[in-house]
């Protein structure tokens, strides 16, 4: 008993050379971090309701860093999934980001009750994948089917139903853009969690000789800070353009009155 104690007590924060995952979760962890950091601060130079777009990018950032924090010790000293850190994470940041999309589309007429229908979408996909990954590992495809039918939701929302129509009818150049890219992450970003959950023992890619915990860990790095920047400049490029529209203004009314 001591001596277990002992050895997890020094294996915590102990990174053994070649241990890619383990790597990955310090990446992953300091990366956080700092896409967090910088997000808030961005704040300043972006205008109204785009505030709270970055502020949750940086929650979505900040929740994945301490979760990284407790994830990344618990593989070091069990080297094993820290499927419950895992789960708990995407349950907080995956529904944030279907928020997201509702922040930007709001402006424009975007219905609380479609951020409801993202969210119950996720949550219905993150439940499934939990019940599969961590509870009945031996049916885990099935599992994953049932969870896939959240995403299916998710993706009909954004590519086909009401976050696409309000996009279009905004017809604001910065808006369509982030929406397009937005879906961009949506389709092939978080694409990468299905396939590493098939990597679980039965899975239709459980042949593959590759670390479930790899696949997820770059994922989030891609799917959360790159969704994050996709929403800040999206910010900075709206900003900036109803900043130089009273300039515009100006300039104009100074010709007038020099012409007259
Ligand atoms: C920051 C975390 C993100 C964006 C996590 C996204 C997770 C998914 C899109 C997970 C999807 C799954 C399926 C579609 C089927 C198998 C089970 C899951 C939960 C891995």
């Amino acid at each position: 008993m001591e001596t277990v104690q002992l050895n997890a007590l020094l294996l915590v924060g102990q990174l053994q050379p070649g241990d890619v995952v383990g790597f990955t979760f310090f990446t992953g962890y300091m990366a956080m971090f700092a896409a967090s950091v910088f997000f808030f601060l961005e704040r300043s130079q972006v205008e109204g309701h785009w505030k709270t777009s970055l502020t949750i990018s940086g929650l979505i950032t900040m929740i994945a860093a301490v979760h990284y924090y407790y994830m990344r010790d618990q593989y070091l000293m069990t080297h094993q999934s820290p499927t419950e850190f895992r789960y708990i994470d995407w349950t907080l940041t995956v529904p944030l980001m279907c928020v997201e999309f509702y922040m930007i589309i709001k402006p424009f007429g975007g219905k609380i009750s479609t951020m409801w229908k993202l969210i119950a979408f996720s949550v219905w996909m993150l439940v499934f994948g939990y019940v599969g990954e961590s509870l009945d590992r031996s049916n885990s495809a099935i599992w994953g089917a049932v969870s896939t039918l959240g995403y299916l939701g998710i993706l009909y929302e954004i590519y086909l139903g009401d976050v696409k129509k309000i996009a279009e009818a905004s017809q604001d150049a910065s808006t369509l853009k982030a929406v397009s890219l937005l879906r961009w992450f949506v389709l092939v970003g978080w694409a990468i969690y299905p396939i590493g959950y098939m990597l679980i023992p039965g899975g239709l890619l459980s042949g593959i000789k590759l670390n479930i915990d790899l696949v997820y860990n770059v994922g989030d790095a891609i799917n959360k800070i790159g969704f994050g920047l996709v929403v800040y400049s999206a910010a900075v490029a709206n900003s900036q353009a109803h900043q130089d529209a009273p300039v515009q203004r100006v300039d104009q009314r100074s010709r007038e009155a020099f012409t007259l």
